[in-house]
């Protein structure tokens, strides 16, 4: 049976409950996600004096063909796109900047240190989000950064966010597309802390420090990422859900929820909905934390067909700035973006193809044995068949043979590395 005849099959299970298969096609194909370059270089980025990877996460594995340069990196970028169907943007940090061999330290850097990268994403149609690189650095050496006792550090780390928003709002404007930037910091205590509240203080003045700056909105956006514990914090993170979600909420700045940064059992798709009451907008995170934050590569699993159905149901994919971040170097690289995007992308499918009036309906009338029958008996729907077709349509692999793109990519380029 071919591609269409499937779809035009599994078409009918869905028309059976009023769903518009060819609406929910459409729906998907604009809604961008925000690819994290980090998962092709294992999060190491391009300064010439390169530090090992520090903040408290960590990459394992040692697959061949990491990226090394801005160009591997772009080019293997390129070859995962062409297996993603939609059009989407690419989130970079500031390591990720090109000096032409020379040192420029972060508090230094400028717009046209990223320029290569702007005519990329101008080439591709992609819009590009932003990252200050607060870790993997001597002055993040001692597990503090923004909330650093020590005033010329929190100063070095102010200026370095400062710089990244001016350079979030030149790629903004140049690309004609809002660039999110995410404010992520490792800092917090390996053991029990005898004061939480001091290094707290001192995170809020230096968050108002790099906020005081005026950006145009038009061109930036700011987030705050919290964080439950790290390695070496695992006592005290100073950039609590709770310290993030006051700040962002009294200064207008996002939230962002990453999945890997709650307790094991607490979970992001049941946040969005009450974020979205008290802000605009939510941005999110998107990983797979196995046993604590690993930044597993994302699967079709529970959480994420959960999070798909909280940002549908919830009339709420322009306010979800949905961001991947995960890093898996045991695997092909290019294979790891293309699982976990089409992953995410399901998700929001399998979230469209639900009789989602209905169920609420349901559920407002009390008819708790209807919600949970329909929820099980959508799980099994054919809808493979309408995602195979959707990629088809998009002009990316059907079902896995995107694979042999990545091994014939891996034969001509990511061996010869
Ligand atoms: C770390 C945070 C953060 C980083 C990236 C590289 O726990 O999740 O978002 O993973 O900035
Ligand atoms: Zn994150």
């Amino acid at each position: 049976m071919s591609i269409e005849q499937s779809y035009h099959l599994a078409k009918q299970y869905y028309q059976k409950w009023g769903i518009d298969v060819e609406a929910a096609l459409e729906t998907l194909k604009k809604i961008p996600i925000s690819i994290h370059c980090w998962q092709g270089d294992d999060v190491s980025g391009f300064e010439v004096d390169q530090q090992e990877l520090s903040g408290g996460i960590d990459v394992t594995g040692n697959y061949p063909g990491k990226a090394t340069t801005p160009e591997q990196l772009r080019k293997d970028i390129e070859q995962a796109l062409q297996l993603i169907p939609g059009k989407h943007r690419i989130n970079l940090h500031a390591i990720y900047a090109e000096t032409n061999g020379e040192k420029v330290e972060r508090d230094q850097l400028e717009p046209k240190h990223f320029q290569n990268w702007i005519d990329w994403a101008k080439k591709h149609q992609l819009g590009l989000d932003f990252n200050p690189t607060l870790f993997s650095h001597p002055k993040a050496d001692d597990g503090l950064t923004l909330s650093h006792p020590n005033k010329e550090i929190r100063d070095f780390w102010i200026r370095h966010c400062q710089a990244s928003r001016r350079i979030a709002e030149h790629i903004g404007k140049e690309l004609g597309s809002q660039t999110l930037t995410n404010i992520w910091i490792p800092d917090g205590y390996k053991d029990t802390p005898a004061d939480r509240l001091t290094p707290r203080k001192r995170l809020k003045a230096s968050l108002d420090r790099i906020f005081s700056e005026e950006i145009d909105e038009r061109y930036n956006i700011d987030a705050v990422e919290s964080k439950l514990f790290g390695i070496g914090s695992e006592a005290y993170v100073v950039g609590s859900h709770e310290f993030y979600l006051g700040y962002a909420l009294k200064n207008n700045k996002l939230c962002l929820l990453d999945t890997g940064h709650y307790h094991p059992t607490e979970m992001v798709s049941n946040k969005i909905s009450s974020l979205l009451l008290f802000s605009d907008k939510v941005a999110l995170h998107v990983s797979r934390p196995v046993r604590w934050d690993s930044d597993h590569v994302v699967t079709f699993d529970d959480e994420l067909k959960e999070i798909g159905l909280e940002i549908v149901r919830n009339d709420a994919i322009d306010k979800v700035m949905i961001g991947l971040d995960f890093f898996d170097a045991s695997i092909n690289r290019i294979a790891a973006w293309t699982i976990g995007t089409r992953n995410m992308l399901k998700a929001l499918l399998y979230g469209l193809l639900m009789p989602n009036e209905q169920l609420k309906a349901y559920q407002e009338e009390g008819h708790f044995t209807d919600r949970l029958a329909i929820l099980e008996t959508f799980k099994t729907y054919p809808f493979g068949a309408i995602w195979d077709y959707y990629c088809q349509l998009m002009g990316v692999p059907v079902e896995m043979d995107w694979m042999q793109d990545v091994r014939e990519y891996e034969k001509q380029e990511l061996l010869n590395r």
